[in-house]
C-alpha cells in the first residue's frame, strides 16, 4: 500500500530579549521603549487597585491580568490607530494601550456600561464575556475588510480555554477560506479558571490549530513584551494583505482566575513562583538596564502611576449612576419588541 506524505508543518516560536534576534537595538525609539515601560507599570498599578476597590465592595467581581501585561500592551503598540481590536474580559492592560482613559476602564469594571462609551473611536469593540464569541467577531471584522479590500487588519484577544470552543474552530476555518484581515492572539496563561492546559487539548501547541484551516501558526515568549511586537507587527502585515495569523502567546496568569476564585486550590505554589521570575516587568527593566536606557526617572515612575490610577478611581467613583433608559438603549440600533416590552416592565417595576 503506497503511502504519501500529503502535509507537514512547524510551528516557529518568537523570542527576542537575550538572543541574536535583538541585534538590531534599537528598533523602536528610545523613547518608546520607556512609554512602553511605563504603561505596564500602569496596569500594574491599575490590577493592584481594582483588587482592593473588589475588596471595598466598589467592583463586584474583577479579572486580573498580572503577568500578561507584555501580551497585551505589546500586540497593542503594533496595531495602527485604523486597525480593529476585540477584547474578551482579561484585556485592561490593552485597553490602556489603546487609550482608552483609566476613569473609563474602572467606570466599566464598576458596572456602569458608559465605561464603554466611545470606543468605537478607538476601533474598539466593547468587552465580549462568553468564552469564545470575540473569535467569531475577529472573523467578522476581518473578512468584512477583506470584501471590502481595505488595508487594515484586526486582533482578537482570547485564553487557551476558547480554544476548545466550537467559535475557534469556525473562525479560522472561514478566516482561512476568505483571506479574513485577522489575527487571532491567544493567551495561554496555562488556565481556564481551574482546568490547566494539559487537560484543554492533547496538541503540543495551540499554534499548530491553525495549521489544519490553511493558516498560519506562531508561537511567542508572551512575557517578552519586544517579542510579542515583533510576532504581532510581522502577523498584522500578513493579515493586511489577507493572511490570518494565529498566535499563541507563552504566558502565565499570575493570579486568581477572578476575584470570586481562589487558585491556590487548584495549582502549585511552586509553579506560581517559577512564573513570577519571568515576571513581564521584570525582564523589561532589567532589559532596559542592560541596554542603558533605565534611569532615575523610570525608577520613580511607580509611584506616579499609583497616582494616576488613585486619580482614576477618584474621577470613576464621583461619576453619576446611568440613567434607567441607558440599560437598555445602546444594545440595538433599532430595539427589538420583546426587549422593549422588557424594559417598559421593569420601569413600572422600578416607578423609573
Ligand atoms: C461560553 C462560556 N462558557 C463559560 C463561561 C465561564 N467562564 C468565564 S472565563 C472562563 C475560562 C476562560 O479561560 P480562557 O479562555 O483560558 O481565558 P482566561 O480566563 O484564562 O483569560 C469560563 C469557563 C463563559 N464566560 N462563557
Amino acid at each position: 500500500m503506497a503511502r504519501e506524505e500529503v502535509y507537514s508543518g512547524s510551528i516557529e516560536r518568537i523570542e527576542v530579549m537575550g538572543t541574536e534576534d535583538d541585534e538590531d537595538f534599537p528598533w523602536i525609539e528610545e523613547e518608546e521603549y520607556r512609554e512602553l515601560y511605563k504603561k505596564m507599570m500602569i496596569a500594574r498599578k491599575f490590577d493592584e487597585k481594582a483588587f482592593s476597590l473588589q475588596r471595598r465592595g466598589e467592583i463586584s467581581t474583577y479579572a486580573p491580568h498580572k503577568g500578561q501585561e507584555a501580551c497585551q500592551i505589546g500586540a497593542i503598540f503594533a496595531l495602527k490607530d485604523d486597525d480593529w481590536m476585540v477584547p474578551s474580559f482579561r484585556e485592561t492592560a490593552a485597553f490602556i494601550q489603546r487609550g482608552a482613559p483609566l476613569e473609563q476602564i474602572f467606570q466599566r469594571w464598576m458596572g456602569d456600561a458608559n465605561g464603554q462609551k466611545g470606543l468605537s473611536d478607538l476601533n474598539t469593540l466593547p468587552v465580549a464575556i462568553p468564552v469564545g464569541t470575540q473569535n467569531l467577531h475577529t472573523a467578522g471584522l476581518g473578512m468584512a475588510m477583506s470584501f471590502e479590500e481595505d488595508d487594515n487588519a484586526v486582533i482578537g484577544f482570547t485564553g487557551d480555554g476558547s480554544t476548545s470552543e466550537g467559535d475557534f474552530h469556525e473562525a479560522l476555518n472561514f478566516s482561512g477560506v476568505y483571506d479574513a484581515h485577522s489575527v487571532f492572539f491567544v493567551q495561554n496563561n496555562k488556565f481556564a479558571i481551574s482546568m490547566p492546559i494539559e487537560r484543554q487539548t492533547n496538541s503540543q501547541t495551540i499554534a499548530q490549530k491553525a495549521l489544519a484551516y490553511g493558516i498560519e501558526g506562531i508561537q511567542v515568549d508572551g512575557n517578552d513584551i519586544l517579542a510579542v511586537i515583533k510576532a504581532t507587527q510581522e502577523a498584522l502585515e500578513k493579515a493586511r494583505n489577507g493572511e490570518p495569523v494565529l498566535i499563541e502567546a507563552d504566558t502565565y496568569r499570575l493570579e486568581d482566575h477572578t476575584t470570586s476564585d481562589d487558585s491556590t486550590r487548584y495549582r502549585d505554589e511552586e509553579q506560581v513562583e517559577k512564573w513570577k521570575e519571568h515576571d513581564p516587568l521584570k525582564r523589561f527593566r532589567e532589559y532596559l538596564q542592560e541596554h542603558g536606557i533605565w534611569d532615575e526617572e523610570l525608577g520613580a515612575f511607580e509611584e506616579e502611576a499609583k497616582e494616576m490610577v488613585d486619580d482614576a478611581t477618584k474621577k470613576a467613583m464621583e461619576m453619576d449612576d446611568p440613567e434607567f433608559d441607558e440599560l437598555f438603549d445602546y444594545v440595538y440600533e433599532k430595539m427589538p419588541e420583546m426587549l422593549k416590552k422588557e424594559k417598559e416592565e421593569l420601569r413600572e417595576e422600578v416607578n423609573q
